[in-house]
């Protein structure tokens, strides 16, 4: 199963999405999605000036010898561009294996575990009010698990809001926007927001929550606590995890669980996290943790120590990440939850695929590979503009985590 040819083609449908098509001499060919959000010009160079002259005259079906020939030959290891590139070969690859066999992908990675696939939803506003709405929404569309975010009193903007009518989208101009962030004002109101979702709704939703980053340890550990009345099914990215031992602290004063990872590209981001039972939840992506092959070795150690998948699924990962996510979703047997964030109609377009939603969940479908294909013609439609993510600054001016 020689490669003979691979390109990259990138496409703006409301947003850049960076997809890596690779061609086999027999005829089949497999995409990957190589979607860094603000940075995707320098997944296609690492992808067009080195890792495609690599590929061609090489066998398709050894996908772990060209994953390990790409991740150590590299020398310099790991780090989101890299990793991401490494994922859209490899997807493209698992992708290409699972079609030459005449297999749903999830077939290939051992039959699925369960008959279905939990999702969440997004749902924010600039208010308690709005969230509210918001929420009772998308109980409507039969979601149940919805992530809820909310403006914060004092704050003019904060992540996860939409501004307008429209859906939100991070990368929201050329240059980062800047946005002002208040620690404290967010702690105090936040408390306000669940106790109202509690009272509006009850127990039966799953309701989660993304801090994105933004607190220390210890303020961590007292949102937590504040919000276990609440019974969240997750806290995510409570604080910047490049210390992973920071979590422990959180861990000593909440039963809050913890979910971390949309940010890592290696099984090495999160290994002590996982090992001493540090999160409940790993966040890692199809298409930032170097595809199928690492994703699997982080999900099979994650279940050695109580940890369950959560996998990222913003629109900012394109729905060939999303097709090959509910693949490994409908295998892997620890199993948590899947993000789902619509993506807009003209990018379903350029990404026709076979995965459906239904009453809250998602099933992959049966056709062979991830079931996601890339309409060219179309995608060519779509210019790529330069979009990048904000940055955060206190109110004093310091540059903080965004
Ligand atoms: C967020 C993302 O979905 C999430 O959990 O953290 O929307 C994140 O902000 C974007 O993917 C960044 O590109
Ligand atoms: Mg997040």
């Amino acid at each position: 199963m020689k490669i003979v040819s691979a390109k990259v083609i990138v496409t703006c449908p409301g947003r850049n999405l960076v997809t890596l098509k690779i061609q086999t001499e027999e005829g089949l060919y497999g995409i990957g999605d190589a979607t860094l959000n603000g940075r995707e010009k320098s997944v296609v160079s690492y992808l067009e000036d080195y890792v495609i002259p690599m590929l061609i005259g090489r066998d398709a079906h050894r996908i772990e010898d060209i994953w390990q020939y790409l991740y150590r030959g590299a020398y310099w290891r790991r780090g989101p561009v890299g990793m991401t590139a490494i994922a859209a070969v490899d997807t493209a690859l698992w992708d290409i294996k699972a079609k030459a066999a005449n297999m749903p992908l999830y077939q290939l990675l051992g039959g699925r575990s369960r008959d279905r696939i939990m999702v969440y939803s997004h749902a924010n506003g600039n208010d308690i009010q709005a969230v509210l709405d918001e929420v009772g929404h998308h109980r409507d569309l039969g979601y149940k698990a919805i992530r809820v975010q909310c403006g914060v009193p004092g704050l003019a903007s904060t992540y996860g809001v939409s501004k307008g009518d429209k859906p939100y989208e991070p990368a929201d101009s050329d240059l980062p926007s800047e946005n002002v962030w208040s620690t404290e004002k967010y702690l105090n109101f936040i408390p306000r927001l669940f106790r109202a979702i509690r009272d509006q709704y009850g127990e039966d939703l799953h309701i989660l929550h993304d801090v994105h980053h933004r607190l220390t340890p210890i303020e961590a550990a007292r949102l937590g606590k504040e919000l276990e009345p609440y019974h969240l099914f997750w806290m995510e990215d409570a604080v910047a995890a490049e210390n992973q031992e920071g979590f422990r602290l959180i861990r000593q004063h909440t039963t809050t669980p913890l979910a971390v990872g949309e940010v890592f590209n290696s099984i090495h981001d999160c290994r002590e996290l996982i090992e001493k039972q540090l999160i409940d939840y790993i966040r890692t992506s199809v298409s930032h943790v170097g595809g199928i092959t690492q994703l699997r070795r982080i999900a099979d150690l994650a279940s050695l120590y109580h940890v369950r998948t959560g996998c990222h699924g913003a629109t900012d990962l394109s729905p060939v990440c999303m097709g090959a996510a509910l693949h490994f979703d409908y295998w892997v047997p620890n199993f948590g939850i899947q993000e789902h964030m619509a993506h807009s109609a003209e990018t379903d377009a350029v990404f026709p695929h076979a995965y459906r939603f239904e009453e809250g969940y998602f099933t992959p479908g049966d056709v062979p590979g991830h079931g996601v294909d890339i309409d060219e013609a179309l995608a060519a439609k779509y210019p790529y503009q330069r979009a990048c993510l904000p940055v955060n600054r206190l109110e004093d001016g310091t540059l903080w985590h965004w």
